[in-house]
């Protein structure tokens, strides 16, 4: 669908309530956040509902306050029926967790999305896996309904675009891009200050607990591969967030000839939360899909059960075995956009 018969279906109607995946990052809320004040820009009523927690280092976002909590909906609060369920950022219903039920209850359901495999699920499909962050989606919708862009507004954007493209590292920076950041800047976002708080910002206990990871990386020289790991005693030991991992994946792909990096976070006693990078030329969605998981080209992710040296040894062999096979496994030219899940 595009913008602008989205745009028209949108202004026809009257309540939103607006959600993303969890485990959110800074496309998520940027895009939640955007969309929530156009919307609000043109007269609407809005309720942005996440299940999850938000990660400390993205409250500098402006009005992330009026993000409602699972939990503090279910106690009671204004929300009630709306006509349309914007999801952004989501390629899958299942990753919005209990706000999931909304999609049955709401009569239209909007999915604006940039996931490769996104199947579109929604009763109306804005998808654009070309699209290097959601949030630059939201800004096309933006454009098209002649809406000024304000500080706000150019600050979720930018900051969608800033966490999905890794601070402007796994983009071509063309100036078709170029001239959208500098409105954006123009606008009033501040690069230097998303890019501090996207990743710079953290506690000192993730850095302890970046420093474990470290420690317990191994490099297949024979495979271009870095593999690390954190278990629950490691998060004990640095009395760490769940948060605290953030860009720990990225960490493997500074090895000079790595190709992919992986990152093993036991989420559960027996469950852990696997994370892959991929440098550019191989395609690691595949791997993510194998393992029932999802994701773009070059980030995706998937959840395996099992003890730390059976997961290991499953996604060893699992990727020695698929990156024997290259002439499969690239990503196509072009496709070089998103670096989160
Ligand atoms: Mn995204």
């Amino acid at each position: 669908m595009n913008t602008k018969t989205l745009f028209k279906r949108l202004a026809e109607n009257n309540t939103f309530l607006i959600s993303s995946h969890q485990n959110i990052d800074g496309d998520g809320l940027g895009s939640m956040l955007a969309i929530n004040s156009m919307l609000r820009k043109i007269g609407k009523k809005t309720c942005m509902l996440y299940d999850g927690s938000i990660p400390y280092f993205y409250r500098f976002l402006p009005e992330i306050e009026n993000i409602i909590f699972y939990e503090e909906y279910e106690q009671g609060n204004s929300c009630c029926d709306w006509d349309v369920f914007v999801v952004v950022d989501c390629s899958n219903p299942e990753r919005l967790g209990r706000v999931d039920q909304f999609r049955k209850k709401v009569p239209i359901v909007v999915n604006i999305d940039h996931h490769p495999d996104n199947h579109g699920y929604g009763t109306m499909n804005y998808t654009d896996y070309t699209c290097p962050s959601s949030s630059l989606m939201i800004y096309q919708l933006v454009k098209e309904a002649d809406i000024a862009l304000d500080n706000n507004l150019a600050t979720y954007i930018m900051t969608g675009f800033i966490t999905d493209t890794g601070g402007f590292q796994f983009v071509e920076l063309e100036s078709g891009l170029l001239s959208i950041m500098n409105e954006l800047i123009k606008a009033g976002a501040s690069v230097a200050t998303i890019m501090r708080y996207v990743f710079k910002y953290r506690r000192f206990e993730a850095l302890k607990l970046l420093g474990k990871a470290l420690d317990n990386m191994k490099y297949s020289a024979q495979y271009h591969y870095a593999l690390t790991y954190l278990t629950r005693q490691d998060f004990i030991e640095c009395n760490s967030l769940e948060e605290d991992v953030e860009g720990i994946v990225d960490y493997g792909l500074h090895i000079s000839d790595a190709e992919i990096s992986v990152f093993l976070k036991e989420i559960d006693s027996g469950l852990f939360k696997v994370s892959l990078r991929s440098q550019g030329r191989i395609n690691v969605l595949p791997i993510a899909h194998h393992f029932g998981g999802g994701g773009h080209f070059k980030a995706a992710g998937f959840k395996l059960a099992g003890n730390l040296p059976q997961v290991i040894s499953r996604v060893n062999d699992f990727l020695k075995n698929y990156l024997e096979n290259k002439n499969t496994t690239l990503i196509p030219q072009s496709e070089t956009y998103p670096v989160t899940e």
